[in-house]
């Protein structure tokens, strides 16, 4: 790459404070909840942002935006990316970050008259978080040919809204097939949402793979009866059956090595305090770096839900709503990455991604890696969640290094 080749810095950041503003929270943070009008305000910024650097814009059918920087040569591209859709208590920087320097970096490229000798693009994926429908990276899942577009079309959110209708309320089931662009090559720079960079002094992460994930959604079923006049012993209480399974699964995280396990959603029926649950839904969330040890959660899981059903009258119900492998990323990628790194004086270092991304579902096409930049206080899917524009701009300058690299080999 040539040497002195940059992204511009404050440029970058004044796009992620533009993109920020839209759905910003009153605690600071974002809410664009995937196909929500404040979805589609980031979505239309985002689509003139493309169009005025004079990228070849596409939407696909399930919405993912993609910016195109023509090469010399036809064939594969080089693909950036990551989403702007956020979780419900969402930040300033995952995902935003990802897509922001992707755009950046085609920028860079374009003031400095460079022309690839590949077709670079920069995508933002659809409903990356899972907040709203399911799986999460869903976008990215159906352009990797995981899931069909009808199938995505028909999911439901949690109020029965579909998605297709969503996309087509909002304006973004766009002509393309899924996938249209062949990849040569993906390239995802994204904050780390965990504490591990900021513990190790703050420098880079060359992102080896990220862990296997599972998201299940469980129904439970009991009866309904007064919680004044119902003998303790005469109740079928599917509230008190869920925080069994809440607690179970929270105590094999103690026992099974590096096993991750949360409850994030428990919608109790009818909810009124003074009745005894009739139904509940509730989600778990369980992951782990290894692909057998969470086969085996989720097994003793089902079995002490098997147990609990037959031993309490609840009736026990599952449904998937994710289940994506371990996966691992490309040494050549990885290594590019610390090149990279090494070449503008940066501290990196390798890490597992703890968390999903786009870049799970790309790696089904194409060699794929990823580059962290720190998140301070470890936090994120929170208002607070914050990263300073000094490693914005490191992380982007190593995805502006290892993207012409990919491009030009
Ligand atoms: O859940 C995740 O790991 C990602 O934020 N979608
Ligand atoms: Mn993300
Ligand atoms: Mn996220």
């Amino acid at each position: 790459m040539s040497t002195n080749l940059r992204i511009d810095g404050a440029r970058l950041v004044s796009r992620l404070e533009a993109l920020s503003r839209i759905g910003a929270t009153p605690e600071g943070g974002c809410r664009r909840l995937a196909l929500t009008d404040e979805d589609k305000q980031g979505r239309d910024w985002l689509l003139s942002q493309m169009q005025a650097l004079g990228l070849d814009v596409k939407v696909d059918a399930i919405g993912n935006i993609v910016g195109i920087l023509k090469g010399q040569q036809q064939g594969p591209a080089v693909i950036l990316g990551s989403h702007i859709d956020t979780v419900g208590t969402g930040g300033r920087f995952d995902g935003a970050l990802g897509v922001i320097a992707g755009v950046e970096v085609l920028a860079a490229l374009r003031d400095a008259g460079l022309t690839p000798k590949r077709d670079m693009a920069v995508i933002a994926f659809t409903n990356e978080e899972g907040a709203r429908f399911h799986p999460d990276m869903l976008g990215s899942y159906v352009w990797a040919g995981g899931m069909s577009v009808e199938a995505a079309h028909a999911e439901k959110d949690s109020e029965g809204v579909v998605l297709g209708a969503e996309l087509n309320r909002i304006g973004y089931h766009g002509p393309e097939q899924p996938g249209f662009l062949k990849a040569h090559a993906y390239l995802e720079l994204h904050i780390e949402q965990g504490p591990v960079l900021e513990g190790d002094g703050g420098g880079l992460g060359a992102v080896t793979g990220i862990q296997a994930i599972c998201w299940l959604e469980l129904t439970l079923r009991g009866r309904p009866s007064h919680a004044g006049t119902t003998p303790m012993a005469y109740r079928k209480d599917p509230g008190l059956a869920a925080a069994r399974i809440n607690i179970f699964a929270n105590e094999l995280t103690k026992t099974i090595s590096g096993q991750l396990a949360n409850s994030g959603v428990i919608r109790v029926e009818p909810g009124n305090v003074n009745v005894v649950p009739e139904r509940v839904v509730m989600s778990l969330d369980l992951r782990n770096p290894n692909d057998a040890p969470l086969a085996e959660t989720e097994a003793a899981v089902r079995k002490f839900c098997a147990e609990l059903s037959e031993r309490d009258g609840i009736e026990i119900s599952f449904r998937d709503l994710a289940r994506f492998p371990a996966t691992p990323f490309a040494e050549e990628l990885i290594a590019g990455m610390e090149a990279s790194a090494a070449e503008l004086g940066l501290p990196i270092r390798r890490m597992i991604s703890g968390a999903g991304h786009d870049a799970q579902m790309m790696s089904r096409l194409c060699p794929t890696a990823m580059v962290f930049i720190p998140s301070i206080g470890g936090l994120s899917h929170n208002p607070a969640e914050f990263s300073t524009d000094e490693d914005m701009v490191k992380g982007a300058n190593v995805l502006l290094s290892a993207a012409w690299r990919a491009a030009n080999a």
